[in-house]
């Protein structure tokens, strides 16, 4: 990935996105599959995990990625403005469904993986709990700035395995009656938002292999204990393997 600094990005039009360099962080990969898989041209803009990114903060008013830039629009950070903005710039292929009932679907499910509060806020609570309790000096920032940023508590930690849980069943659920029905997709025929949401959020379970996803072995690690401890059932990854072999590019790139 060939990524510009915040500050060059800061002085070109068009489409530019914040993303976390170097991991395959859930939300960024999850907010550019919306572009790839229509086929909207972006300028990727260097964010890096953990740290003050002050030229980012500078010219986008946020210090973690994604932000997604449109011109002289407001910056978008949530998943769900990403999604609208992705679906204004090209309908096709449609990503969100036009049923209402599916559509309000499509959405609360998503914010179980990906809203505060839902699947990957609580993982985080769990993959962070280790870094909170070590007093090893070079992770103080990370324990400064992302511990303080996603409300990482002992509570929160504790809480955290039932939330999990609840969500994957649920994902697994859905996946299953669809198989009942003849669709490999989460909503009905075809691909929607959700499916490049799951596609991206599955990694922090099972990362998917080292020959297309060249990633740090520190953070498959981390993201392959909590696979290991959230123990998600088969069908969501062979779910992410149909929507990769379908819909996406590999290896990742990051
Ligand atoms: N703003 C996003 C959530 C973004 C988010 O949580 N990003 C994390 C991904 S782990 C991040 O940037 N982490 C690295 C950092 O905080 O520096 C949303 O509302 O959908």
């Amino acid at each position: 990935m060939d990524y510009k600094s915040p500050a060059e990005a800061s002085q070109l039009g068009g489409l530019r996105i914040a993303l976390t360099a170097g991991v395959p962080a859930p939300w960024s990969m999850a907010a550019r599959y919306m572009f790839d898989v229509k086929g909207i041209e972006y300028i990727p803009v260097l964010q890096v995990a953990s740290e003050a990114n002050e030229e980012l903060v500078a010219w986008t008013g946020h210090r973690n990625a994604p932000v997604v830039v449109l011109d002289d629009e407001p910056p978008r950070t949530n998943w769900a403005d990403i999604i609208e903005l992705a679906e204004r710039l090209n309908p096709e292929p449609p990503l969100v469904p036009a049923d209402p009932e599916q559509r309000i679907r499509m959405f609360g499910l998503c914010n179980e993986i990906c809203g505060a509060g839902g699947y990957m806020w609580n993982a985080r609570h769990l993959m962070m709990a280790p870094l909170m309790n070590s007093s090893d000096p070079g992770l103080s920032s990370m324990r400064q700035t992302m511990g303080k940023a996603y409300g990482y508590s002992e509570q929160a930690a504790a809480a955290a395995p039932a939330l999990v849980a609840q969500v994957l069943t649920l994902l697994a659920g859905e996946l299953e009656a669809q198989q009942t029905r003849g669709s490999r997709y989460y909503l009905g025929d075809s691909l929607t938002a959700l499916d490049l949401v799951w596609a991206s959020f599955s990694n922090t379970l099972r990362p998917l292999p080292e020959e297309v996803n060249p990633m740090d072995p520190g953070i498959r690690k981390v993201y392959s204990s909590m696979g290991e401890f959230a123990k998600p059932p088969d069908i969501l990854f062979e779910h992410r393997d149909f929507i990769y072999r379908n819909h996406l590019t590999l290896p990742l790139d990051f």
